[in-house]
């Protein structure tokens, strides 16, 4: 038996011997030694990443821009311009426009844009009305259709555009033109109150306050005077250097108006009833200046 007990043992250690990845130098210590092993390589592998994760990159609190021309930041804006409405019923209006800014911040400012009409041209729109009318009334003719000069009289010119604003800028970089010229440039939004004073074509009666009107019947009237609505739109500025730019505005008014002051809501007479909810929008180009002409520079 005790022979046959040395024997066996050797007849085992062959037999391992044919599955070489079951060898160990200790039969004994196996999961220990495998144990190890595995330590050894989770160290190996993991101690590398948990110190590439500790590490801080040196460029972790860095702005994405070091050394960037603030162009807006704490600067005044001034500038001047010219502009149009772009979808009136019965005028074009051709405005010089005057812009006043401060910008608190690169992205945020407070200014304030005046337009100032220089002339008020027919649309095509006004012609082909004033063409389908009547130059005079004949008799039994229905007296709510004007007389082609009763219509212009009554048509609604806008004198002047007075819009404060805020202003967000949330885009702004340097773009490229064909690889050549390169310049600075931003968007913006902006919103606040808006200011339109209007007067009719020629000089005939204002229209009366809301509700009035119940003697004679009165077709059309004269919408007149300063109407305060709504002013919103965007804007972009495209510099030429680091104290001028183009600044375009699109911009519309939202005021209660009546463009051909006449009696709009069908009652027979002509007054501040007949005022709705009018979108005046109005394009304008602007060269405008920045002061201090020097930009800050961010850290
Ligand atoms: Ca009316």
């Amino acid at each position: 038996m005790q022979k046959n007990a040395d024997l066996n043992p050797h007849a085992t250690r062959r037999s391992e011997k044919d599955m070489p990845m079951n060898t160990s130098p200790k039969s004994g210590s196996r999961p220990i030694g495998r144990l190890a092993a595995l330590l050894v390589g989770a160290a190996v592998t993991l101690v590398p990443l948990a110190a590439q994760a500790q590490r801080k990159s040196p460029l972790a609190d860095a702005p994405a821009i070091r050394k960037r021309f603030e162009l807006r930041a704490s600067r005044l804006e001034v500038g001047v311009g010219l502009g149009s409405t772009i979808n009136q019923d019965f005028y074009h209006t051709i405005l010089f426009n005057g812009k006043l800014g401060f910008h608190i911040t690169d992205w945020l400012s407070i200014s304030v844009y005046g337009g100032f009409a220089v002339s008020n041209l027919e649309t095509t729109f006004q012609s082909n009305v004033v063409n389908s009318l009547s130059p005079s009334l004949p008799d039994g003719h229905p007296k709510t259709e004007p007389t082609q000069q009763d219509a212009q009289r009554s048509m609604q010119k806008i004198k002047w555009i007075a819009a404060p604003q805020v202003e967000l800028t949330p885009f702004a970089g340097k773009y490229s033109l064909f690889g050549k010229l390169f310049a600075n440039y931003d968007f913006y939004g902006f919103v606040g109150p808006g200011f339109i004073n209007v007067a009719p074509n020629e000089t005939i009666p204002a229209c009366q306050s809301s509700g009035s009107g119940n003697g004679t019947q009165q077709y059309y009237c004269g919408t007149t005077g300063t109407k305060i609505g709504f002013n919103f739109g965007v804007g972009l500025h495209s510099y030429f250097n680091h104290w001028m730019a183009l600044n375009v505005e699109l911009r519309d008014i939202l005021a209660k108006l009546n463009p051909s002051g006449r009696d709009t809501n069908a009652d027979l007479h002509a007054n501040a009833d007949d005022l709705t909810w009018t979108h005046t929008f109005s394009v304008a180009a602007n060269l405008v200046f920045y002061l201090p002409p020097t930009p800050g520079i961010s850290p």
